[in-house]
C-alpha cells in the first residue's frame, strides 16, 4: 500500500497483530448473540457518554462483566457499577466461548464494551490504554451495518489503512496492533437488516483489570 491511507484487501495490507475472521458468525449466530445482548441492554441500558472535556460522543454505550467502561465529566475508566449503582450484567456465554476459541491461552475477558452506532455516529482515531495490562488482546465483534474501520500505528501520525467491517466479522488486536490508533470513520447506512432501526453494534471483549481479576 502507498499513501497515507488505503483500502486494505488482504493479508499483506494488515497491521501486524491484527487478526481478522471475516464472516465468522453466520446470520443465525448473529441473531442469537443479538438476543443475548438485548438482555444485557435491558439490565444495563445504553447511555450517552461525554468526554471529560464535555464533548458528547456520537456512539451510545453500555457494558457487561466485572467492570464497565464509563466516561463522563469526572473522568473515564473501568468501574464496577453502572451510573445507576447497579452492577454490570454478566458477559454472555457465547462471547466467552468465542474468546476462548479464537484466543486460546489468553486470560478470560473481564468486560465487554457495547458501542451502538446509529446513522451518522463515528469514533475518532484513538488508542485504548485504560486497561491494566496492555499486552492482553482485545476481540471485536461487528453486528449490523458495514463500518469503515481505520487503523494506524502506535504514533498518531503513522500511516493508516482502512477496512470495511461487516456484520458477523470478528477481529482481534494482539501484539503490536494492541497499541495502534484506530477509529470508525463512517457507516454504510442500510447495509444490514440485523438491527431494528438500523445502525451497528460493536462488542469489544477486553481484559481490563490486572490479571483479569479485581486488584
Ligand atoms: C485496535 N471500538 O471501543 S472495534 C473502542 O467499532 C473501539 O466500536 C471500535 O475502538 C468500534 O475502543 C473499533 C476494533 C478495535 C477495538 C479495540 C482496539 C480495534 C482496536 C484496541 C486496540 C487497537
Ligand atoms: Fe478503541
Amino acid at each position: 500500500m502507498s499513501g497515507r491511507t488505503g483500502q486494505t484487501s488482504g493479508q499483506a495490507a494488515r497491521a501486524e497483530g491484527l487478526l481478522y475472521w471475516p464472516g465468522h458468525l453466520n446470520r443465525s449466530a448473529q441473531a442469537g448473540l443479538l438476543a443475548e445482548l438485548r438482555e444485557v441492554a435491558r439490565l444495563a441500558p445504553f447511555r450517552d457518554q461525554v468526554t471529560p472535556g464535555g464533548r458528547p460522543m456520537s456512539v451510545r454505550s453500555t457494558a457487561c462483566g466485572a467492570v464497565g467502561w464509563v466516561s463522563g465529566r469526572r473522568g473515564y475508566g473501568y468501574v464496577p457499577r453502572q451510573p445507576s449503582g447497579m452492577p454490570w450484567p454478566p458477559i454472555p456465554a457465547s462471547l466467552l466461548a468465542l474468546w476462548n476459541a479464537l484466543l486460546p491461552g489468553a486470560p478470560p475477558p473481564d468486560t465487554a464494551l457495547l458501542n451502538l452506532y446509529r446513522e451518522g455516529a463515528r469514533m475518532g482515531l484513538h488508542q485504548d490504554r485504560d486497561e491494566a495490562d496492555l499486552t492482553q488482546p482485545v476481540l471485536s465483534v461487528s453486528l449490523g451495518d458495514d463500518a469503515l474501520f481505520r487503523i494506524g500505528g502506535a504514533e498518531r501520525s503513522a500511516r493508516t489503512q482502512s477496512l470495511w467491517l461487516r456484520s458477523g466479522d470478528v477481529i482481534a488486536l494482539t501484539g503490536p496492533a494492541r497499541l495502534c490508533h484506530h477509529g470508525i470513520d463512517r457507516l454504510r447506512p442500510g447495509s444490514s437488516t440485523l438491527l431494528e432501526g438500523g445502525g451497528r453494534l460493536n462488542i469489544t471483549l477486553r481484559v481490563a483489570l490486572s490479571g483479569g481479576r479485581p486488584s
